[in-house]
């Protein structure tokens, strides 16, 4: 279904050459119009959510005011730490996150709504008030999830209703002291948020929700989708691949050293990652946004996992476009994503897709909401088959 319109997504639209727009704003329009948070420039997600949600841009009154919402939302139902808690800590990060908003849909009001009966013209309402709830309890979910997986017995502080979402989710993570880190989140949450329905993950929430599913189980359902390492699971594997390279190679790593490294994970019949994408076809526009934000801060600079991201920047799109099969030789947001939690402190890269896992939810919620306000059908398209293998009995 390539390049096959399909699909109707109100708040954003990816051009293969320009690159991601929100509401017709690209990221830099975005960073220069979108409040952030009192003592910060970044983006707020808070801010990002409004503007999907409205095609407007929010004053910095409303940014704050859909903060205290959510913050005010903001706590988890015991019944759904006691099911995290009751999981291993072994089991992937983004699985558990998967099945803790699947179980929030105890309390969807959009579920209540149907079985009393609701009007298909309210059925927009309860989506929204549901999302509102889900993006608002996502950071004490998430959090909750590395607690247990990486700091276990260390306490978990109350969502403060003067923070924003990102600003909550830093803190509720053990790194509110940590200015920079908090203000990188911001800006990496609020420009993962959406990319058009097309990628796997909105899709899935997309296609999900078109049953009537609630959008607890339909975002649960696009979580797995983004745990792929094709999608949102690549930045765990840019981490992993960037890191055997520096231990095979030591530091100060040369530009034709990594060159030999990507020739020999081409050679082994393995993908690049963080590089290739399906509509792009030119550095993603959000990996240039976190190259800069690193490059406005010595440390990150200085710092050797981002030099590593920088030369094989400079690299990888000619062996790629040498080896010849990548319709896009160029980075996407992955490639740099994971590199600046991993110089702030956290390292542990399988966490990295449930960081983007909270992202997206702004945007493939907020088209959930539209869906249903337009009457939106239950997708299902149509399927071909070949009548030659069974006519020729080569199916057993
Ligand atoms: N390294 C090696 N080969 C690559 C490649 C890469 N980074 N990107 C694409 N190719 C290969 C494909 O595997 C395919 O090979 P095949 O013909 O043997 O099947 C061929 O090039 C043509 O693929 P394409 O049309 O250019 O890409 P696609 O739309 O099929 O796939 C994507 C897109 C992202 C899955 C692919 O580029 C890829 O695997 N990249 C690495 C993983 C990655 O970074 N994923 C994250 C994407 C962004 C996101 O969702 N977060």
């Amino acid at each position: 279904m390539r390049g096959l319109k399909a699909m109707l997504w109100e708040a954003s639209v990816l051009d293969p050459y320009e690159g991601i727009r929100f509401h017709g704003l690209s990221i830099p329009e975005c960073q220069k119009l979108l409040p952030g948070a009192p003592g910060g420039s970044a983006i707020t997600a808070e801010s990002m959510l409004w503007l999907l949600l409205t095609g407007k841009v929010p004053t910095e009154a409303e940014s704050r005011q859909l903060a205290r919402e959510l913050a005010e939302k903001g706590e988890l139902p015991v019944y759904a730490t006691q099911l995290i808690d009751s999981l291993p800590a072994t089991l992937h990060p983004m699985t558990q996150l998967s099945i803790g908003v699947a179980a929030l849909n105890h309390d969807s009001v959009f579920q209540a709504a149907y079985e009393r009966g609701m009007q298909k013209s309210e059925y927009w309402a309860y989506t929204l008030e549901d999302s509102l709830n889900l993006i608002a309890r996502l950071p004490a979910l998430a959090a909750r999830i590395y607690r247990n997986v990486y700091k276990p017995g260390t306490a978990l502080p109350d969502i403060n209703k003067d923070l924003d979402l990102v600003g909550n989710y830093t803190n509720l993570l053990g790194y509110g002291a940590n200015h920079d880190l908090t203000e990188y989140l911001r800006l990496y949450i609020s420009i993962h948020g959406d990319h058009e329905g097309g990628n796997a993950s909105a899709h899935t929430a997309h296609l999900v929700n078109s049953t009537l599913s609630d959008p607890y189980i339909s975002y649960s359902a696009a979580l797995c989708a983004l745990a792929g390492p094709l999608h949102g699971l690549a930045n765990q594997e840019v981490l992993r691949w960037q890191l055997e390279m520096q231990k095979e190679l030591g530091d100060n790593i040369t530009t034709d050293q990594i060159k030999d490294y990507l020739w020999k994970t081409l050679k082994s019949g393995r993908v690049v990652p963080g590089y290739g994408h399906g509509v792009l076809r030119k550095s993603d526009p959000r990996f240039i946004a976190l190259q800069e934000f690193c490059d406005t801060r010595p440390d990150l600079l200085a710092s050797p996992i981002i030099q590593m991201v920088k030369k094989t920047y400079e690299v990888a799109p000619g062996v790629l476009m040498e080896h010849g099969k990548t319709k896009n030789p160029y980075p996407n947001v992955d490639a740099t994503s994971g590199c600046v939690l991993y110089h702030y402190g956290l390292t542990e890269f399988k966490y990295y897709t449930v960081i983007f896992g909270v992202s997206r939810a702004l945007g493939a919620l907020t088209q959930l909401v539209w869906a249903r306000a337009l009457g939106l059908p239950l997708e299902r398209p149509k399927c071909k088959n070949l009548p030659s293998t069974h006519a020729h009995g080569s199916l057993t």
